[in-house]
């Protein structure tokens, strides 16, 4: 049954691929849109995805694209990943099955494979220990969430680079540099770093992260600061790596985020994941060229195949591309952890 639907939305897609774009009538956007609802998603699988949360019991700290973080009381916080996914900078009208779930295991595996280098904000995933107002929503909670210690956050991105990808290789090539730092010439697209480059950047209000130098940083949250979110960024990055890539997974490129704590400098937010990292399939990288993206990549070349101009409306996905963008989500968390996730 699901694999006949897989075969006929592939097989309805390749037809539409043909079909010249030029004659869009009736005010529909997109020709696809209708022709895929033929595999509408209506499996129990699909029913379990969580695309907003709602606690009317707590107030919301913060919200992004996929997670939303609530306030517990003053020293702790309740961090939730949503089954929500992003592409072209707008989250899809269609959840992912299980990502909220690995997505937040993926962190958890992290944190635990890193507390030698740093402490994080972790205090429990055990629902027995929520308070009591959150039990009742026990089900919608297991697996995807943690109460976290509240940190004072410091106000830049530590992004760490091995690979040049991204706005970095944008920079680079018009400059020769990445926020300030000389690198080789003569680098193509998606090489390996002679070594990996600490890249902060300011998290800006509207629309995308700027990239800053060094210096500005230590303007920003001063050098001291700076320098210790420099190293302890560069030491979680290349062990964190140096272990993906014996996995099978090259990250790329990640982003940590940090704030003050009891504990000192602690390690915050989602750590290591395909959403806040680039994963690229190891078996699959050559550079001089961009790269398939681990998780996203089914998503991304539907969404250019239906030629989706990238505002809104945001399309919804064929369930196959979902289902097999969950399947990429779940191998990842299995190529790291070595472990399955029920589902
Ligand atoms: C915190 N964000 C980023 C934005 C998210 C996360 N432990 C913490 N203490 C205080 N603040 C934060 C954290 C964490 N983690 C992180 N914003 C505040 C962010 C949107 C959605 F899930």
């Amino acid at each position: 049954m699901s694999i006949n639907l897989r075969l006929l939305a592939a097989g309805a897609r390749a037809e539409l691929r043909e079909r010249p774009l030029t004659k869009i009538s009736l005010g529909l956007e997109y020709p696809t849109i209708s022709a895929c609802r033929i595999s509408v998603m209506n499996s129990q699988l699909l029913d379990s995805v969580l695309l907003q949360t709602d606690f009317p019991e707590l107030k919301l700290h913060a919200s992004g694209k996929v997670r939303d973080v609530y306030l517990l009381d003053q020293e702790r916080l309740l961090f939730v990943a949503t089954d929500r996914i992003s592409a072209f900078d707008y989250v899809l009208a269609t959840g992912i099955p299980h990502k909220g779930r690995v997505l937040t295991q993926i962190s958890l595996f992290w944190f635990e494979f890193l507390r030698d280098l740093v402490p994080n904000h972790l205090i429990t995933t055990d629902g027995g220990q929520y308070p009591p107002p959150l039990q009742k929503y026990a089900d919608q909670l297991h697996g995807r969430s943690m109460i976290v210690t509240r940190a004072d956050m410091f106000p830049v991105e530590c992004v760490v680079r091995g690979y040049l990808s991204g706005s970095a290789w944008k920079e680079y090539k018009t400059t020769g540099r990445v926020c300030g730092i000389e690198l080789p010439t003569g680098l193509q697209e998606s090489d390996r770093l002679p070594e990996p480059i600490f890249t902060p950047a300011t998290k800006a209000t509207t629309g995308h992260d700027e990239n800053i130098p060094f210096a500005e940083m230590a303007r920003l949250v001063g050098p001291d600061l700076s320098r210790q979110l420099h190293d302890i960024s560069l030491v979680v990055y290349s062990k964190a790596a140096e272990y993906a890539r014996q996995k099978g997974i090259i990250i790329a490129d990640t982003k940590f985020e940090f704030g003050r704590t009891a504990q000192g400098i602690t390690l915050a937010d989602e750590v290591l994941t395909p959403d806040s990292s680039r994963f690229w399939p190891a078996d699959q990288y050559g550079p001089g060229r961009a790269q398939d993206s681990f998780d996203k990549q089914y998503v991304r070349d539907y969404l250019e195949e239906i030629r989706w101009n990238k505002q809104p409306p945001v399309p919804a996905l064929p369930a196959d591309v979902a289902r097999r963008t969950s399947e990429k989500y779940l191998e990842a968390y299995h190529l790291l952890t070595g472990r399955d996730l029920d589902v």
